[in-house]
């Protein structure tokens, strides 16, 4: 193991798993009872992705949930009451109320941002958060995550390509659970690994069996500490499977039996609680007593969230438009002149690598040929224009001056 797990890393796993299942579990049955007024996704069968990948994150680091991802959620810090409130739209909730599901985030103390709805949207947002991180000195990282089906947005590709053109350190995981609403995977996307997409931009990939949890875990922590080294953003394909349907109100049942069948047997918390078991690494009592606790934990902060109240009708017509109720201020962490230019790493002139042509070897070698130093032709000084020309007009050609 790369990143050796200490005994109560590996229970840490086991319970976020489990806090996560029991969550929903008990959100499931306040769907029923009409008491979730929004949207409600499952994340069953995923546990092992969601949280496997936060816990590689630090304290500093930013994460942009998507809707399977409640159990990242709970090991970023946010507790299951609010998680309950906020879909049962109570004001004690993060968005006081005005959201059922889980649009909110937290970008004071737990470095949250909220997920919106568009998919694929979260990627630029996040490359750009990594990048102002880089430029303020934090020496942060922001994860993010997609799906199969988002895999496929424009925002995806158009983030992934200013992610890595930027070396933003970014870890982009792609939740690869076989379904998009009803469309499967191989039915939307023409390659076998979504993890190959990122190479159309020369960013780094890993593929993982996002059931196991141990193994999410450390490629995600070897993600983390790439980007954290400044190598650029990664890309990891987590394999799993979506057990339930889209949201509450789809049964599924365009989903192969066998298919669900396979996956059932690959369930993340089953397989951790044997591996844990053959490992050592606890016994039934200490099972018996986190699940136990874990029960006692969600019965509490679901007492707590209902016996809420709802906002008061007056509070729609607030919040609508900032009006100067937050400063917006960078943190800068070191000093300013050592991460701005002329201090900072990224230099404001800059080489052109090579010609671009597709006899570039050849053409290298004659150029440089009666170039006594050997660089001259190869990398031409580029420098911001000294005079730049009025904007909107273009540069007039020699052989058509005079013609406009
Ligand atoms: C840009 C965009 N297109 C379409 C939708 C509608 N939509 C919401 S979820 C979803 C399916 C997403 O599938 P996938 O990305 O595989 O995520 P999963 O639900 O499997 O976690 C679609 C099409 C959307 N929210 N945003
Ligand atoms: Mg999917």
């Amino acid at each position: 193991m790369k990143f050796p797990l200490t005994r109560d890393q590996h229970l840490e796993l086991y319970y976020y798993m489990r806090l996560n299942r029991s969550l929903e579990e008990h959100m499931v049955r306040l769907f029923r009872q009409n008491k979730i007024v929004g949207g409600l996704y499952s994340s069953l069968g995923q546990e092992a992705t969601s949280v496997g990948t936060t816990c590689a994150l630090e304290r500093r680091d930013w994460m942009a949930p998507m809707i399977r991802n409640l159990g990242g959620l709970l090991v970023k810090g946010v507790a299951p009451r609010a998680i309950f409130a906020q879909h049962m739209a109570r004001y004690t909730s993060p968005t006081l109320g005005k959201d059922g599901t889980s649009h909110f985030g937290d970008l004071e103390n737990l470095h949250i941002v909220s997920p919106i709805s568009m998919l694929g949207d979260l990627i630029p947002v996040m490359a750009g958060l990594a990048i102002a991180g880089r430029y303020l000195g934090q020496k942060i990282v922001a994860m993010t995550w997609i799906g199969d089906g988002g895999s496929s947005t424009g925002a995806f590709h158009e983030g992934m390509n200013f992610a890595a053109s930027q070396g933003a350190p970014l870890v982009l995981v792609i939740e690869n659970n076989q379904w998009a609403y009803s469309t499967p995977v191989g039915r939307q996307v023409p390659v076998k690994n979504l993890a190959d997409r990122a190479k159309a931009y020369g960013v780094n990939s890993y593929i993982v069996d996002g059931n196991d949890v141990v193994a999410v875990y450390q490629t995600a922590k070897e993600a983390v500490e790439r980007c954290r080294a400044g190598e650029g953003p990664v890309v990891i394909e987590a394999k799993t499977m979506r057990m339930k349907g889209h949201a509450q109100h789809d049964p599924a049942d365009y989903v192969p039996k066998e298919m669900v069948d396979y996956w059932q047997a690959l369930d993340p918390i089953a397989r951790y609680e044997k591996y844990l078991t053959e490992k050592k690494l606890w016994d039934s009592k200490v099972k018996a007593d986190m699940d136990a606790q874990i029960e006692r934990l969600i019965l509490e902060e679901q007492e707590a969230a209902e016996s809420a109240p709802f906002p008061p009708p007056e509070l729609a017509e607030q919040g609508v438009y900032c009006d100067g109720c937050h400063e917006i201020k960078a943190r800068w962490e070191r000093p300013i002149k050592e991460v701005t230019p002329p201090g900072a790493s990224v230099k404001p002139e800059w080489k052109v690598e090579g010609l671009g042509g597709m006899d570039e070897a050849a053409a290298i070698t004659r150029l440089t040929a009666g170039n006594s130093s050997g660089d001259g032709a190869r990398r031409a000084t580029v420098k911001p224009a000294k005079k730049s020309r009025p904007a909107g007009r273009a540069k007039v050609p020699a052989h058509l001056k005079g013609r406009r």
